[in-house]
């Protein structure tokens, strides 16, 4: 079984959706991130070393498998369940680029938002991610042609990136761009992004 720990409005929905691509079966256990019990779940433990979410437990192919962080857990799930068509094939000349755009939401978006959050600006030639500003441009430049990240093809990358630009929107720091504006909405459409932001409205504990 696959076994994602989730909390609701976290992370942790982009791998919800990811799942939701996917033609497999699979089961959330819900940690709660404010609650010390919650996270002592002694499976969440042994797969988050930072006892963050997402988190996965995988026992479905022999053995156990246990990953943490969202770009992990995608490139994971998209090369190991590979006839969900999410990652191009290991000898493809597209690869690179599709590793890339893997990488591009831990690597790059998120220290960005976070250096837009904070204010702080920090030299664009030795930070990672350049800056915010940057940031946006070669996300912007790299949907350009679109449909999605990859070209005609959907691919793991596109759920996150277009979790990030969600999370962008929401926080109020998404630039007026319309190539980035007409992507989410692409990504908003896919039934599996709806279905999967349905299923964490529901699956969020009151109060
Ligand atoms: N790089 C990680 C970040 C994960 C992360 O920071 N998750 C937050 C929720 S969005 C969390 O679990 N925070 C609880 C904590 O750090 O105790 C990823 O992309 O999965």
């Amino acid at each position: 079984m696959i076994t994602l720990f989730w909390c609701p409005q976290t992370r942790a929905s982009r791998i919800l959706w990811l799942l939701e691509e996917m033609n497999e079966p699979f089961e959330v256990r819900l940690i709660d991130i404010r609650d010390p019990e919650s996270k002592s779940d002694p499976d969440f433990v042994a797969a988050s070393p930072m006892g963050k979410v997402p988190a996965l437990m995988d026992t479905k192919l022999g053995g156990t498998v246990r990953v943490a962080d969202s770009a992990a857990i995608a490139l994971y799930l998209a090369d190991r369940y590979h006839s969900a068509d999410l990652a191009p094939a290991m000898d493809s000349s597209s690869r690179g680029q599709y590793l890339y755009w893997m990488t591009y939401t831990p690597g790059v978006i998120e220290p960005a938002m976070m250096e837009k959050f904070t204010g702080q600006e920090i030299s664009r030639a030795s930070s990672g991610w350049g800056n915010f500003d940057t940031m946006i441009e070669v996300l912007e430049k790299g949907l350009q042609k679109g449909p999605w990240v990859m070209g005609e093809k959907f691919c793991a990358a596109d759920v996150l990136l277009g979790s990030s630009v969600h999370f962008m929107k929401m926080f109020g720091i998404l630039p007026e761009s319309p190539v980035l504006e007409a992507y989410l909405e692409r990504c908003l459409a896919r039934p599996a992004c709806a279905k999967a932001l349905a299923r964490d409205a529901e699956l969020t504990p009151a109060g």
